[in-house]
């Protein structure tokens, strides 16, 4: 099998310290996870870094500038499996720049707060995300 895609996503909140509220970005596209909700990022292109392609896919996606805290290391090789296709790297973020639009693959943004995590539809790769970030 080829080897797996990466992507990297950010769970942007308001305060890296201490975070209440976490940005939900709700996909239009593909097909099969239009509706579903996700943090925002895409893929790694070739030649650029992971967090290099994280910058690059916030400011597309939502029109914003962040900085980057800590990685939410995952269980496989520090990724997120996704799918057989696809792993996913995680950062923490904070937006220094713009206020987020669905400019690009979303049609709707949320700022949950840790007792709404639970009340959008997130995609499957996603949810084991979701429920580490409860207990930051
Ligand atoms: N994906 C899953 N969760 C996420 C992101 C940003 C992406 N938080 C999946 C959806 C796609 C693939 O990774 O199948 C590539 O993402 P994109 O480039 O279409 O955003
Ligand atoms: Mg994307």
């Amino acid at each position: 099998m080829a080897a797996p895609i990466l992507v990297v996503a950010a769970a942007l909140v308001d305060d890296l310290d201490r975070p209440a509220r976490l940005l939900a970005a709700r996909r239009t596209r593909p097909e099969a996870l239009a509706g579903r909700w996700e943090f925002p990022g895409g893929k790694v292109d070739p030649g650029e870094s992971p967090p290099e392609a994280l910058h690059r896919e916030l400011r597309e996606e939502l029109g914003v500038a962040v900085r980057l805290g800590r990685e939410v290391v995952g269980p496989d090789d520090g990724c997120w499996p996704l799918t057989d296709r696809y792993r996913m790297r995680l950062w923490l973020g904070r937006i220094t720049e713009g206020r987020p639009e669905p400019l690009e693959d979303h049609d709707v943004l949320r700022w949950l707060t840790r007792a709404e995590l639970g009340d959008v539809d997130w995609i499957e790769g996603d949810l084991p995300i979701v429920a580490a970030l409860r207990g930051y």
